[in-house]
């Protein structure tokens, strides 16, 4: 089966740069892609605003309805606006073109909802997919309002509305007891050292955590490729081990129910001991989607955490380019995923950053204490060790929790 068309709707409001519109475009494009739809063209056009109750002025509506067959035979069967509509603006479009139409929000909660894998995922995209659908509902007349005919339509719509409702009750109550669980294995988990991949999407976040964990996460030239978090030993392992995290990426004018439902997923990065903020050099409008990753991370309070930019995929840039940006970013960290002597230097950069950290202590560890000697090597890396006649002589390094428990572990009158 053919997929089915799409056509772009932009509008370009005063203080909006023509560039800025078209980037946009270009990325709804992307998304409309990852959605399964074919974009064939594209209406603009120079409003003063986004608010008119058609969205375009009457000889650009007609245009769209070319486009869409109101004249003729159709050569696009969706109407994609760049922007998010008003429920009763969704209604007119879709009136006045005879054809289906989405907004930007309903493009990304559709990819969210195809994507979900893992439970959690699911309920999140559920509950932000009913969010979005609830206000839209009575414009556009539930399928059991069309079923019921008119009389009966209204009690139908509000019965589906209670039921979103008490669905919606439903999901944030699992999404709660998931969370409670999650609390417990994070607790387990604060002695470990984490690094989260944070940035917009297809940044290369999965394919730097791939190279940099030997995990194979999905890996696409799609706009959000991932929407579970996942979590992997760095490779090859420093000690003590240090944790990488993989995130959902980030997008311009996220949907706040999304931001809202993921949190929990996001929050993941707030686990972190280093944000690492994985921006795609290669890609034009990187300012604009560094400056949207850190609003993203301010909104769900991870702003405070200690953050490194990265720039990936500077095998990509023209020569010279890397040498521009370093000199504008000279505290940012640059590497290329597809290149194993830059991701090896990444690999030593973070664990270096994590050593930093730590404290170098000496430990004494008596022979009658032995035992002990498998757990100093698991949680602390070993500068040197000296074998003496009553037990072994350790210079370590290791976060300063470890290195209390390995001291309380050794103390006593023999050491
Ligand atoms: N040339 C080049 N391509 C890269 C590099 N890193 C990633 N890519 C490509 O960029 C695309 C996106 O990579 P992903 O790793 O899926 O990106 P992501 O940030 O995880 O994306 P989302 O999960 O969608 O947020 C894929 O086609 C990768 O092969 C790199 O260093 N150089
Ligand atoms: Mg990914």
């Amino acid at each position: 089966m053919s997929r089915p068309r799409a056509v772009l709707v932009g509008v370009l409001v005063p203080d909006r740069e023509p560039d800025d519109l078209e980037a946009s475009l270009d990325e709804l494009g992307r998304l409309c892609d990852t959605l399964g739809l074919d974009v064939v063209g594209r209406v603009t056009q120079r409003r003063s605003g986004t608010g008119s109750a058609n969205v375009l002025g009457e000889g650009k509506l007609q245009e769209l309805g070319e486009w869409t067959g109101v004249f003729g035979d159709p050569s696009a069967d969706v109407v994609v606006v760049d922007h998010e509509l008003t429920p009763s603006q969704l209604r007119n479009l879709q009136n006045a073109t005879g054809a289906e139409v989405l907004d930007r929000n309903g493009v990304i909660i559709e990819i969210f909802s195809g994507r979900a894998r893992t439970r959690e995922a699911r309920l999140q995209v559920e509950l932000a997919r009913l969010a979005y659908l609830a206000p839209r509902l009575r414009e556009l007349g539930g399928p059991s309002e069309r079923q019921a005919g008119r009389g009966a339509g209204e009690t139908a719509l509000q019965l589906d509305k209670r039921r979103i409702r008490d669905r919606m009750a439903e999901l944030r109550r699992e999404l709660a007891e998931i969370e409670a669980t999650r609390g417990v294995v994070r607790d387990r988990r604060t002695d470990s050292r984490q690094v989260a991949l944070v940035g917009y999407t297809n940044a290369g976040k999965s394919s730097l955590m791939r190279a940099l964990t030997g995990a194979e996460p999905y890996v696409a030239d799609q706009l959000f490729a991932t929407l579970d978090t996942t979590v992997r030993r760095l490779h090859p392992e420093v000690t003590p081990p240090i944790l990488v995290t993989d995130t959902v990426g980030f997008i311009k004018d996220l949907p706040h129910s999304l931001v809202a439902s993921f949190r929990s997923t996001l929050d993941a990065a707030n686990d972190a001991g280093l944000l690492l903020h994985v921006v795609d050099a290669s890609d034009r409008d990187w300012r604009q989607q560094e400056r949207v990753t850190a609003e993203v991370l301010e909104e769900i309070g991870a702003d405070d955490l200690p953050r490194v930019l990265v720039f990936n995929k500077c095998d990509q840039l023209p020569p010279g380019a890397e040498d521009a940006l370093r000199a504008e970013r000279p505290d940012a960290w640059y590497t290329s995923a597809h290149v194993p002597a830059r991701v090896a230097d990444l690999h030593d950069r973070i664990a270096a950053r994590f050593r930093a950290d730590d404290e170098e202590f000496e430990l004494f560890v008596p022979w009658d204490r032995s035992g002990l000697i498998g757990q100093v090597r698991a949680e602390a890396h070993v500068v040197s060790e000296d074998y003496e006649d009553d037990g072994v002589r350790y210079r370590l390094r290791a976060p300063a929790k470890a290195a209390a428990k390995l001291q309380a572990a050794c103390g006593g009158p023999l050491s």
